[in-house]
């Protein structure tokens, strides 16, 4: 029988920042076994852990240097195997994180490439001339190496440089490796920015832009996808997601309709790009509602005519938290938290919940610039400044800087929060009113006990896995609105996106209140929403 795909609710770990348990201030494969219980009670089905492998260290783990081991930074492989076991008791399967684009530049490959070996260069892109395309962190995307006079591509750090996926050589390395961690009891995989690796035939100059034109969604992309899925597991009854970078809602849909036996869903970013002025990350703005309604509602209705399925997130670990983005973390914590939370998980698709979205984890809020550990912040800081005052410059990283989504779990209140006994790789959050996991596991009404309730809807009510989404007019900028139906069941999703009180007013009443924030016990054909309120009814 195949899995089910439309109640399936997946939690994603960044190892780093999860769970010590041996004391060196860095999360660890242990750490996440010893909080399979917590992970359990929370309900999820699988576990999406953000790489482990043995890496340059560049960008945190997505520079790989071998694909078929354990960093011993995060343990071994038997704890690996002990993981997958302990995981797999608990009804939770294991995902990993594939990063197919690139390798590190300390891979074998890439050092055989560097030695001159034609075989090996065949295996990136190396031209005896750039073109201009800027790299996703900054700087040229091409990197000059003088013993060879030539220069290699890399969309991201210049230690990731990009794999030729044209070289039949390089997909039939990297199928091994999906196929080894398969072999693993592995049930699902993450790709990692999957719609980049198809590069043009020719390389040429952009005369505007950073040249993502040129390199996402290339020609080949489906094809490519349907190779890997045909040669490894597709054969078997995974989950996929691929992570697609600046993408159309017609190529997401073509890479995720199952009758092109590609991937099983994926991640848009379109919806998280509402606060991006003029579409630029470091460029902040206040959150654009109407051009989030539009997004939400595209998405879902070409998901729907292509019977396709997207993941459906507001936090990972290259996003700032939505409690802070979104809501409000000093005034409205829980309610915005559970709001926003309810928006997204009712909708159709595949809700993932990143660590800490659960406990309503705010942004890092760092005091210094210093404290600052990404590649992508690091290099921005200096970027910025050269047309940012430097308070704006301060603005964007403590708005956009990706260790906000970075920051260790507050496990209790402990010296350390319970995360290590030292002082760990990334400093903890610096709100002033942090929650940690302790303290929402006592609450009766907790943010983690609203994720316990979605993720059971989900679960066991076949109008959320399964129903149609529509969407009512409304006309109030701050409330979005939608509706599922499945069979003669309808429900109706109201969010108030803000921290003002809306009215509204129904046709006619609902019978029954499925969710509420405010532990709203009745209903009133016309009434006001409070701040924040998310309200979820049935007719
Ligand atoms: O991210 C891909 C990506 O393009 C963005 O999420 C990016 O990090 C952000 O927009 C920069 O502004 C994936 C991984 O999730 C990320 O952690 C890696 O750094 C990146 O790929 C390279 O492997
Ligand atoms: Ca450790």
């Amino acid at each position: 029988m195949s899995r089910n795909l439309e109640n399936l609710v997946v939690y994603q770990i960044y190892p780093r920042s999860f769970q010590d348990t041996n004391g060196d201030g860095i999360g660890d494969l242990n750490g996440i076994r010893k909080r399979i219980p917590y992970l359990h009670k929370l309900g999820i089905d699988m576990i999406w852990i953000t790489p482990f492998y043995p890496s340059g260290g560049k960008d945190n783990g997505y520079d790989i240097k071998d694909y078929k081991a354990i960093d011993p930074l995060f343990g071994t492989m038997d704890d690996f195997k002990n993981l997958v076991k302990e995981a797999k008791d608990h009804n939770i399967g294991i995902m990993l994180d594939m990063v197919l684009n690139h390798t590190s530049t300390l891979h074998p490959w890439f050092q055989k490439a560097l030695s001159g070996d034609k075989e090996y260069m065949d295996y990136y892109f190396f031209k005896d001339k750039p073109t201009n395309w800027e790299s996703k962190f900054g700087g040229s995307a091409w990197e000059y190496v003088p013993h060879l006079d030539k220069y290699y591509l890399h969309l991201f750090d210049t230690m990731q440089a990009d794999l030729n996926w044209e070289n039949e050589k390089v997909r039939e390395a990297l199928y091994d490796v999906v196929k080894f961690w398969m072999d693993l009891g592995v049930e699902g995989f993450r790709f990692d920015v999957i719609n980049l690796i198809s590069k043009p035939k020719e390389f040429k100059d952009v005369v505007i832009g950073d040249a993502r034109d040129q390199y996402t969604d290339g020609e080949k992309v489906l094809e490519y996808l349907q190779m890997l899925n045909k040669n490894t597991f597709g054969t078997k009854d995974l989950v996929t997601v691929g992570e697609l970078s600046s993408t159309t809602v017609e190529n997401a849909a073509s890479y995720v309709n199952p009758k092109n036996k590609a991937l099983s869903t994926a991640f848009g970013f379109h919806h998280l790009k509402i606060d991006y002025k003029d579409n630029k990350k470091w460029h902040i703005q206040k959150p654009d509602y109407s051009a989030l309604k539009s997004i939400l509602r595209t998405w879902q209705d070409s998901m729907e005519e292509n019977s396709a399925l997207m993941a459906l997130f507001w936090n990972n670990h290259d996003q700032p938290r939505s409690v802070s983005r979104l809501g409000d973390d000093i005034n409205y914590p829980f309610e915005s938290a559970s709001m926003i939370a309810s928006m997204m998980h009712l909708l159709k698709g595949m809700p993932y919940i990143y660590q800490g979205e659960e406990i309503g984890l705010p942004n890092a809020y760092f005091e210094s610039m210093d404290d600052y550990r990404d590649i992508e912040s690091i290099n921005m800081k200096e970027i910025l400044s050269e047309t940012f005052s430097k308070e704006d410059v301060v603005q964007s990283l403590s708005a956009h800087s990706r260790d906000n989504g970075r920051t260790p779990m507050p496990w209790d209140h402990t010296k350390h929060y319970g995360f290590s006994t030292t002082t760990p790789w990334l400093k903890f959050s610096q709100h002033n009113n942090l929650q940690t996991v302790s303290d929402v596991l006592e609450k009766e009404n907790s943010i983690f006990n609203w994720y316990q309730k979605l993720i059971d809807l989900r679960h066991t009510e076949t109008i959320v896995s399964k129903g149609k989404v529509f969407w009512p007019e409304d006309d109030h900028e701050s409330l979005l609105v939608y509706g599922r139906s499945y069979g003669d069941e309808t429900w109706l999703v109201y969010n108030n996106l803000e921290d003002k009180a809306v009215s509204i007013s129904f046709e006619t009443l609902p019978q029954t209140i499925i969710l509420s924030n405010y532990n709203r016990k009745e209903l009133k054909s016309s009434m006001t929403l409070n701040p924040y309120e998310s309200l979820v009814v049935k007719l």
